[in-house]
């Protein structure tokens, strides 16, 4: 496992994205290492995981992997992708998992950090959610995530301008549930709060945290509304702008898209 580190402490696991050349983006091989390292914490009856990147990281992660987006026609992010594989395993962990958060967080890394249980950040802390800014569609479970956690009006205007939000303005919309001054603090609070997750019952927690993770997604929808919500995202992977929003980051340049 290179793209990620673990550590187990005191029954907490400590996971460290690790792929700083590329500014932790979520690579098919780092985010398959990370469901490796739940499966080890898993095992070890962790009580508690800590999800982070290395002290002093200005950018805590990238986001997809945007070189690994597929051409136009394909679905970018399908129920089985790694990211999406990713995402359910922290949501279906069986004991709390915390995001702590130094440095900036973009597109699927949100997402990822959205489905922690609880997310605790410093200043430098922000958040973008970035599909539009690259041409691409967005999932409707990544879309109810954002629903949940930034409220409906925060989670438009983060979609339809794809600029980041600052920590401040993450800690008032309830998105960072704590914000603390630097990274020293950072780990000081963030262990201590996994400490005393830890004085509690462990059954009870996992109970209440899949019983939250039902009811957050209890919205009914027919077999016929969903699949015109797949038709929408269909109509951006197959269209000029997600080539071009591609194509754009790739060749480091602005992109022109259709009016
Ligand atoms: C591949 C990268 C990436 C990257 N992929 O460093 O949610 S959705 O729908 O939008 C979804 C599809 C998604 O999550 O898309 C990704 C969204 N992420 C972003 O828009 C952020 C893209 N990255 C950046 O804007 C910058 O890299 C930041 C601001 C994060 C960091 O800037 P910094 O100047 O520190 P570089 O840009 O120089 O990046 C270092 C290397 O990492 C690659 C990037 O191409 C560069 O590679 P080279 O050294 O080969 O030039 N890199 C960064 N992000 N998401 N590769």
């Amino acid at each position: 496992m290179n793209k990620v580190q673990t550590v187990i402490e005191n029954q907490i696991g400590i996971l460290t994205l690790n792929n700083e050349e590329k500014r932790n983006a979520l690579s098919s091989e780092l985010l398959l290492d990370f469901i490796e390292a739940f499966k080890e914490f898993k095992e070890a009856k962790v009580r508690v995981v800590i999800l982070r990147a290395k002290k002093g990281s200005k950018v805590w992660s990238a986001g997809f992997d945007i070189d690994e987006l597929p051409e136009p026609g394909r679905d970018p992010l399908s129920y089985n992708d790694p990211l999406e594989l990713a995402l359910r395993t922290v949501q279906q962990f069986p004991a709390p998992v915390i995001a702590m958060i130094e440095g900036s967080v973009w597109g699927g890394a949100c997402d990822l950090a959205f489905c922690c249980d609880m997310l605790i950040g410093t200043y430098t802390a922000s958040f973008a959610i970035t599909p539009a800014k690259i041409g691409v569609p967005y999932n409707p479970s990544g879309i109810l995530h954002f629903i949940n956690m930034a409220g409906i009006h925060l989670a438009k205007e983060m979609f339809f301008t794809a600029l980041p939000i600052n920590a401040q303005q993450a800690k008032h919309h309830g998105i960072l549930n704590h914000l603390v001054p630097d990274i020293e603090k950072l780990e000081e609070f963030t262990f201590f709060v996994a400490e005393q997750i830890k004085q509690n019952s462990p059954l009870s927690i996992s109970v209440i945290k899949e019983q939250l993770r039902i009811l957050g997604s209890a919205a009914p929808m027919s077999a016929e509304t969903f699949e015109r919500i797949q038709g929408l995202r269909r109509i951006v992977y197959d269209s000029h702008d997600y080539k071009e929003g591609i194509g754009a980051f790739r060749e480091k340049r602005k992109p022109k898209f259709n009016d």
